[in-house]
């Protein structure tokens, strides 16, 4: 029986080893340019023209057709998007998977709203995968990870909320408050989906301090965790030892943001998935 996992790009996975698995690309659209979040050279090449470029910038996310030819001939497909109550992209695989189901009535599929991004999809989708491998029946694997999401959480620290609050995904005045040379907005996905602030800090010195403190008021004991970030590897590593002191054995990995997860956390962000106890 061949299994397949699918996640679209906000999750910041391009491959993964083990089981067979597809990137979906979100879109980020800027005039006569488009950047297509499927390599990492993408990523580097829209940041750097975003810096110079003056016109409104956006995003877009799959459409259906892209997500049909994802889930390709699998048997069973597990597929996880970026929350859908700031992107369309799950209801667009929704509707792939109903589409998928009506075709092939013999095959299984199943769509995770990560009411989440980046880092917390990755945890969810590396679940999945450890479940895949498990030999897990679909039903329980399903079972598993929605009881798995009640335990993940997402924290963030951004030092710029202009393309979010340009494209309405958080309103303007919050994105006013974080313009202030040297303030990082640290927040999290709220329990909808949605991007919740909670506190700030104040030059970049205070972002490690504050964010540990963060994640472990928000329930962080020890467990798996992930770090992306968007040319911010000192922050990265500097909150990784930072965590491995208190919680010597804790599987703590670090990546960087995809295009997508870039073009919305902006230079500097850290965005940080993880267990909690
Ligand atoms: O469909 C589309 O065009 C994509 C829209 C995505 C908008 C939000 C992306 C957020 C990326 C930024 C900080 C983390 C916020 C998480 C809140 C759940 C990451």
């Amino acid at each position: 029986m061949k299994s397949k996992i699918v996640m679209d790009s906000a999750g910041d996975l391009k491959e993964l080893g083990g089981v067979d698995y597809a990137n979906v690309p979100l879109k980020i659209l800027a005039g006569d340019h488009e950047f297509v979040d499927s390599d990492e050279a993408t990523v580097d090449e829209m940041i750097d023209f975003l810096k110079t470029y003056k016109g409104a910038a956006s995003t877009a996310c799959p459409g259906v057709g892209e997500y049909m030819d994802a889930f390709g001939d699998a048997d069973e497909v597990y597929c996880v998007t970026i929350t859908s109550s700031l992107s369309g992209s799950y209801n667009a695989a929704a509707a792939a998977a109903r589409e998928y189901q009506e075709a092939h009535p013999d095959r299984k599929i199943h769509v995770f709203d990560s009411l989440s991004a980046g880092p917390e999809m990755l945890l969810l989708t590396e679940k999945i995968r450890e479940l895949v491998q498990q030999g897990i029946p679909h039903e329980k694997l399903v079972e598993k990870v929605k009881e798995y999401q009640k335990k993940t959480r997402l924290a963030f620290s951004l030092e710029s909320l202009r393309n979010l609050a340009n494209n309405g995904r958080v309103p303007t005045v919050v994105a006013k408050a974080v313009g202030i040379l040297g303030i990082r907005l640290l927040g999290k996905a709220s329990e909808e989906g949605t991007l919740q602030p909670c506190g700030k800090a104040r030059g970049e010195k205070k972002v490690v301090p504050e964010m540990l403190k963060f994640l472990k008021e928000m329930g962080y004991a020890g467990g798996k965790l992930r770090i992306a970030h968007c040319r911010n590897e000192k922050a990265a590593g500097e909150l990784k030892a930072a965590l491995l002191q208190q919680f010597k054995n804790a599987d703590i990995s670090i990546g960087k943001t995809g295009a997508l997860c870039s073009f919305y956390a902006e230079e500097g962000g850290m965005l940080v998935g993880f267990e909690t106890a």
